[in-house]
Order: structure tokens, then sequence, then C-alpha cells
């Protein structure tokens, strides 16, 4: 039966590049919610997409030397792209949006229109500090230091003609809702709201921009291009058919059960969001929940850092579910947290293969040891039975009220508390010894009756966080599919129950901490970077001329640092005349004097003698100088042993 309908979504995307792990963790937290509500019966709408105009786009396509559509078009649909990164993910979703759809770009401009026309938008002109790799136009009071408070970057005055939206007529109605409703969660946003931006003053929205031109063009001004937030945020709403034929859902799912983001994009949620649906009289989202984010290593996930988490790799590695599964074990949804490679590892191998996994692999094989893997009518029930299920009613009870927090985190331990439970009852039970008289099988069938029905429990409870695996475990148990959903959750391993279970391959295997580490660690090495070559010169040399260079072999018979210099090494060579030369070279960054004693090198003997610090040298060592990633590196030219001194080399 339908309980109802539920929409949620996830922020749209900016394809500027590649997404993250960071990025995937508010879409897996978003499908997970949306999983769990399907599974409770309701009819779910997840949308997600991208956000696909702007300035930094259209910088970034010149850069590639092709159109922004096709830069954006190579980011979602290309290999790797968004799409499939939610693919590999398994990521639910029902409705994917992009902004530059045709549909959502004349829904915009309906929008836009209306909200000018009802007197909320209005022509002025734009003076203010604009941070251009956030697109964010920022008053003094709002810098940090001087610097964009998103990001920490310079910023730049900027003025330009533009539209305006009113959002100080709204600062009243908006605190009230922030402050007086559970709109915005985690409560400790609605601090940060009010105290930041809604006390200052609110100042209205710059809405248009005249300084680029990949936007959804105003209509009725030409130049004018819509300037990001109306764009983005109505995409909840045009994705269900507002202002547009392409759907017609909206009545079905809007006003929104739930928008995630995260919390850098909290303020644009919480304030103009609803400022611009109270401007056009629409119902509002019934909660914005902004949750953390997750840094790596401690620090923030940016390509340019190359911290960037690849969940190509991992998830090849580890499998999708181990990965869904830490990030939603591990981290509160609400707050920040630290990605380390050691953290996911051992997450997986206590939860996941000690615990889960290990449960469901014992339990399986006692059945098939014990019962041939068919567990039939009749038993024996104990004390300690109603005990197990008494804490199953109570973990699903305390499981239930924390995914409607969205705290996957405790809704985790929930489960968790019964996996634990379930493991320690094989030991109180011990099977291996009731399994050794006739008289207690009637018992053991009820203790792995018991274990069957905790493990079916767990699976289903951690359907919306791992499906695959809980699908993997219920197949094992060979559970009915009407018995696979949250309607099914009630508690039976009495005697009419009977179960016919299958030995499969460990689910998840035990993953050896030291060796992983090291081959991520190797994974994670950028790969050698391009040997920066001088550029070749374009003069030729006459062969008469080049003939005249005399370039000979010599062996090193001294070599040792000159006194007051960091640079020079004094050579004493045998170049087979009989007689010492002396070269120095500046060359004392690269080599101890020790190391070069011995070797024969390449060196040009009829230059003219220099003097360098007080000493003359007679020549000049060969060397190749190349530079890698700004660094410059330096090799003699040494050659084999074998040629004597004095050789002349043409
Ligand atoms: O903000 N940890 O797009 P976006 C957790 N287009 N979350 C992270 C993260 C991290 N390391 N890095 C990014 C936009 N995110 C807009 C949204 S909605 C109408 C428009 C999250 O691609 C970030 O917090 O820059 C945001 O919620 C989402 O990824 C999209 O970021």
């Amino acid at each position: 039966m339908c309980k109802g309908n539920y929409y949620i979504t996830t922020p749209i995307y900016y394809p500027s590049a590649n997404l993250h792990i960071g990025h995937a963790y508010c879409t897996v937290a978003t499908d997970t919610m949306a999983r769990y509500k399907r599974l409770q019966g309701y009819n779910v709408k997840f949308l997600t997409g991208t956000d696909e105009h702007g300035q930094k786009i259209e910088d970034k396509a010149k850069e590639a030397g092709i159109t922004p559509q096709q830069f954006v078009d190579n980011i979602v649909l290309g290999e790797k792209g968004v799409l499939d990164l939610w693919k590999l993910m398994n990521i639910s979703y029902d409705r994917f949006i992009r902004t530059t759809d045709d549909y959502h770009v004349a829904a915009i401009q309906k929008i836009f229109k209306r909200m000018y026309e009802n007197g909320d938008i209005y022509k002025g002109k734009y003076t203010g500090k604009y941070c251009k790799p956030c697109e964010s136009f920022w008053t003094e009071s709002q810098l940090v230091d001087g610097k964009c408070p998103d990001c920490g970057r310079e910023v730049q005055d900027a003025e330009e003609e533009a539209y305006f939206f009113r959002l100080s007529k709204y600062a009243d109605r908006i605190q009230d809702l922030l402050e007086n409703t559970d709109f915005l969660e985690p409560r400790s946003r609605v601090n940060e709201m009010v105290n930041n931006f809604i006390k200052p003053g609110l100042e209205d929205l710059c809405v248009s921009r005249t300084s680029f031109t990949w936007g959804v063009p105003v209509d009725f001004d030409e130049g004018h291009v819509v300037y990001v937030w109306i764009d983005a945020l109505f995409n909840y709403m045009t994705a269900l058919g507002f202002e547009n034929d392409k759907y017609n859902d909206l009545s079905d799912f809007w006003p929104a059960d739930v928008h995630f983001v995260g919390k850098e994009i909290v303020r644009f949620h919480s304030i103009i969001w609803p400022a611009m649906l109270m401007s056009l009289n629409l119902p509002l989202p019934k909660k914005v929940y902004g949750h953390g984010w997750l840094n790596f290593n401690g620090e923030k996930m940016s390509k340019s850092r190359g911290n960037v988490v690849d969940p190509y790799i991992l998830s090849e590695r580890f499998g999708v579910d181990a990965l869904r599964f830490f990030l939603l074990r591990t981290f509160p949804f609400g707050s920040d947290g630290n990605f380390t490679n050691e953290l996911l590892i051992s997450t997986i191998n206590t939860d996941l293969a000690n615990t889960l996994g290990n449960l469901v692999s014992r339990t399986v094989a006692m059945n098939q040891k014990y019962f041939g893997s068919v567990l039939g009518e009749g038993g024996e029930a104990a004390a300690l039975d109603g005990e197990l299920k008494a804490l199953a009613a109570d973990v699903i009870a305390n499981y239930e009220k924390q995914m409607e927090r969205f705290q996957f985190s405790v809704a985790l331990n929930e489960v968790f508390r019964l996996l634990d439970r379930a493991n320690k009852y094989i030991d109180e039970t011990t099977p291996w010894i009731l399994a050794k008289s006739e008289d207690s099988k009637a018992r053991l069938l009820t203790v792995m009756k018991n274990l069957c029905e905790c493990i079916r429990i767990a699976a289903i409870l951690l359907t919306p966080m791992i499906p695959d695996s809980s699908k993997a475990i219920l197949d094992l148990l060979n559970v009915a599919e009407e018995k696979r959903d949250f309607s099914a959750l009630c508690y039976c391993a009495d005697e009419n129950a009977v179960w016919t279970t299958t030995v499969g391959a460990p689910l998840f295997p035990r993953i050896d901490v030291e060796k992983e580490l090291a081959a991520l660690e190797e994974l994670s090495k950028p790969a050698k970077p391009a040997l920066e070559i001088e550029p070749y010169s374009e003069e030729n040399v006459d062969f008469d001329t080049f003939c005249k260079s005399d370039f000979r072999a010599v062996k090193v018979k001294d070599c040792k640092n000159v006194k007051k210099s960091d640079k020079l090494l004094q050579f004493t060579l045998d170049d087979g005349t009989g007689t010492d030369r002396q070269i120095l070279s500046g060359i004392a960054k690269y080599y101890k004097p020790e190391e070069l004693i011995g070797k024969t090198l390449v060196a040009i003997v009829n230059l003219p003698p220099r003097k360098m610090m007080g000493r003359e040298s007679c020549g000049m060592l060969l060397s190749a100088v190349h530079s890698v990633e700004g660094e410059e590196k330096l090799n003699l030219i040494m050659i084999d042993d074998a040629i004597p001194a004095g050789a002349k080399l043409c």
C-alpha cells in the first residue's frame, strides 16, 4: 500500500571538473534516504542533476577550445562523467535535470519575467566584491580578511548594470521561518544564517549579469543573462513541470520533503530560495538539511591539491557498497568528516568483514553442517531468544527514528547493535556443542532460526545503504520478495518458521591493511611529470665551426669543494696529455665530490681559460640540464670507462 508521495533532491552539480568522493557523499546519502522511503512504501521522486551555466564554465570551455555546451556535455555524458559516476555508485535517481535542458531554460525565462512584473525584480547598478571562482558577489562586511568567505580567494571590485531581487523585503519572514520552524536543520545552521546573514541586514540580490553570455538570456532585455541562483534553485520545480509542459508531477510532489545540500550552499537554500518562492506565492519546501564537508587527510578536497579521492579507484578495489557504507557509517551527516584510507579499510574490516560478513557465513555454514541447509518446522525456545527479539524490536524503532532525522551513522549503530548481539548469541548458545547430542537438536534448530531472522532484519535495514550486498544476503537466506521490505520487519523465529539457506563466497573479504595502504599510496602518486625540454635552437652552426670544438674523454683524478663557494667543484683531470688539467664546474648542488672520483667524463678543452674564485678553469664539463615540475636537474655526461683519457670525441 502506498504511504504517499515523497520528494527528495540533491544539489545540482557544477560540471566544471569531474566529481569526487565529496560530491558522491551527498548523493549517496540522498539515495539512501530515497531507498529507505521506497522500502517504507512511499512513492518516491529522487531528483539530481547538473548546474551548467556561468562564467566559470564559459572560461573553461574557452581554455579548452570548445563551446560551453560541448564542455558540459563531456563532463556530464562523457566517460567517467557525472552520469557514469552515479551509475557506479548505484544511485537510484528518478529524474536528472540539466539546466541547459530547453524546458528548464524556457521556464526560467518565464519565472524571471513573473518576478519582474510583480516588482520583486528591478534594474539597478551593481558595485560589489566579486569572487570569480565561486561566481558570488559579496558585500564588504561579508568578506573574511578581505577575501571570499567561501573559498578564501581574492575578490575583485565589480560594477555593472544588473537586475536585482528584493531579498530585503523578505528578511522578517525568513528570520521567522528559520527561528520558529524546523525548516532548516541541523539547528546549528540556523544560528549561522541568522547571525551572519539576516541580522547584519539582508541586501537585495543581483540576479542578472552582462559580463558573460553562457546563461539563460533575460528575454526582455538583451545582453543580460540570468545569474546563477534563480536558474539553479528553480530546477527543483521545473523538473516537476513548473512553467513547462515536459513534466506534470508538480501537484504530486511539490513542496519537496527535503533538499539535501552542503553547508556552503545552505545560505542560498534557506534564505534566497524561500524568499523567491514567497515572491511567487508558492509553497515552501518542508525542509533543507545542510550536511558537512568531507576532507581528505585533514585538507579540503581539491583537484589542484591533488588529494581528490577517486571513487572509481576505491570502488574497484573495495566494492561500491563498502564505499557507500563507509561514507554513511563513519561521518555524522550534519558534521564535517575526515576521509583517510586507513579509516576506510579498518571500517570495512571491522564492520563488514568481521561483524556482518562473519555472522552470515558462520550461520549459513552451520545450517549446512547441522541441517543440510534446511531448517524445517519445530524447535525449542529459551529465555535468551526473547532477549534477542526484544533487542531487534528496539533496534528497528531506533533505526527508523534516526533515519527520519537523516542520522545515517546513528541508524547504522543500531543495526550493528543487533549484529553484535547476534554474534554474541552464537557464543552463548554454542551451536557446536548443541549439535553433539540428539537431545539438543530442537534447541539448535531454534538457535539457527533466530540467527537467520536477525540477519534478515539487519539486511533489510541495511538495504538503503548497501543495496547489492543486502540483496545478496537475503538471497543466501532465500527470503521471499514480500519479506524484504519494511512492512515485513516483524521478528519471527518460532516453530512455524522455515528456512533454506545457501553457502556462498565471503561477502566482504578481509583486507590486508599494510598491503592495501601501500597500493593506494602508489596509485595516488601523480603520473611521472613530463620533461620540460629547452626550446631547440633555431640557428644552425656551420660544420667547420662545430669541428673546431675539441671534445675529449677525461678521467677524474681528484674532485673537491671550493672554499667559500657552495656552487663550485674543482676537478683535477687526466686528459691523456700527462699533465693534469684543472676545470671548475658549478655543480656542487648536484654531486658530492667523492662520488665523481674515477669517473670518465666529457670535456670541451679548447675554451679560453677562465678564472673562478681566483682559480683557473681550463675547459668545461658536459652535462644534461633539464627541469621537472619547475625543479632544475643536472646529470654529468659519464661515458664508458673503457674509453681512454684524451680520446677525441666527435
Ligand atoms: O554548489 N564534501 O555545485 P557544486 C561534502 N551548483 N560535500 C561536498 C564536497 C566535499 N568535499 N565537495 C562538494 C553547487 N560538496 C551548485 C548547487 S543547487 C541548486 C546548486 C557538495 O558541484 C557541496 O557542498 O559545487 C554541494 O552541496 C554539492 O557538492 C555540489 O557542489
